[in-house]
């Protein structure tokens, strides 16, 4: 599973022996995973005295802070390891941080500042929880149409976690140049609009090939720090160079799957030429949610909600129960068909999950 972790998120392309070397070295000096053996418990003291600087970019080589223009590699004090049992990274990019300076571009973070909001999901391992972005103000989440496909219940995982971070989603759909010769494809787009935009979540339409929506793209992140998260394959970077003259790497989707193939390796935190900053990401395979719960679930679907008041049993979970409102809504077509679809889908994942914690708290007993 770690493996298949560092296929998505580090250098895929790299020579795997070399990678290997390069993530021994990293693991013996870098101090940002926690390890069982680190029990420490600080308290999140701010020393004023030192530099304040900001988490611009993770990579092979460490964590890249920006202080007064310049950028500094850092490591991790071992000190500042926390009771994180769960955390795989401690700190993520947009992060404001405390640093000592150790040369001209290295430093050592100490301390890290309370995030006023985050981005976060549950690593593929299953285990533990991993941040993408810290202290953005909203979440970009981009989806595409025919390749890959739209994906409502990835929408609905996006915008549960924007509201457990505190971030701001907009729902960006990427490709629709792609659907006028694409009917099923634009017939669930149709589907798809019709089931969220009564919903309230702003949607915006969008084709980086056309240059469709780019003008919203950008006023809307102007002044803003934004982060843009989804599928690889999608078109995160493509949507930001076009709207921001950037040159970012885009790439090609695997012929046979259309899926893309992890163009963006890193996640980095951008000036944007207007004011405001973007961090663009790596595509997510896929997007567990960290600690979700069916309360949580419950809450989230306000179009399911709404009906549950007439189910005959008052803790229906809307799934196979006799006189259930939900299912008779759907049934009769007042509630669409892939709401439903992406209600369940969540519903067992909260449901599993508890098992999982279950299972998590067992271990770590
Ligand atoms: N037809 C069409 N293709 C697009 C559009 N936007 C991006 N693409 C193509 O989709 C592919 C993937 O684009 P990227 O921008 O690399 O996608 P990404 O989401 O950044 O992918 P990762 O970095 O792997 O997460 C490229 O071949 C782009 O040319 C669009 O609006 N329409
Ligand atoms: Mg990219
Ligand atoms: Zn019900």
């Amino acid at each position: 599973m770690t493996h298949e972790y560092d296929e998505e998120e580090q250098f895929h392309a790299k020579d795997r022996k070399q990678f290997r070397k390069e993530r021994k070295h990293r693991q013996e000096t870098d101090r940002s995973k926690f390890k069982k053996t680190d029990q420490t418990h600080v308290k999140n003291v701010i020393d004023e005295k030192l530099p304040r600087g900001r988490v611009v970019a993770i990579t092979g080589e460490g964590t890249w802070v920006e202080y007064e223009g310049k950028r500094f590699v850092c490591t991790l004090k071992g000190l500042l390891k926390k009771e994180r049992m769960h955390a795989k990274n401690l700190v993520t990019v947009g992060d404001w941080i405390r640093f000592e300076k150790t040369s001209s571009s290295e430093g050592i973070i100490s301390q890290i500042e309370d995030r006023f909001s985050f981005l976060t999901r549950t690593d593929i391992s299953g285990k533990k929880e991993q941040l993408i972005a810290a202290n953005v103000d909203q979440l970009f989440i981009v989806v595409s149409v025919v390749e890959p496909p739209l994906k409502p219940a990835l929408v609905d995982r996006y915008l549960i976690a924007a509201t457990k971070g505190n971030i701001h989603p907009i729902i960006a759909i990427n490709k629709v140049d792609l659907l006028s010769n694409h009917a099923e494809e634009e017939e669930r787009y149709q589907e798809f609009l019709a089931a969220y935009e009564p919903l309230g979540f702003p949607i915006l339409t969008l084709s980086a090939a056309h240059g469709t929506g780019i003008e919203a793209l950008r006023s809307l992140m102007k002044d803003k720090t934004s982060v843009v998260s989804g599928q690889s394959g999608v078109g995160k970077s493509s949507l930001l160079n076009v709207a921001f003259q950037l040159e970012l790497r885009t790439g090609e989707l695997a012929a046979k799957t259309f899926k893309g193939v992890h163009t963006t390796t890193t996640a980095e935190l951008l000036p944007l030429p207007q004011g405001g900053y973007c961090v663009d990401t790596p595509g997510i395979r896929s997007f567990a949610l960290w600690d979700l719960s069916k309360d949580e679930v419950f809450a989230h679907y306000k179009d399911i909600a709404k009906y549950a008041s007439d189910c005959h049993y008052p803790d229906c979970r809307h799934v196979a129960e006799p006189h259930c409102a939900v299912l008779q809504a759907l049934k009769e077509g007042y509630l669409p068909l892939l709401r439903y679809e992406s209600y369940t889908t969540l519903l067992d994942e909260a449901l599993g999950g508890d098992d999982n914690r279950t299972k998590r708290k067992q271990n770590d007993a």
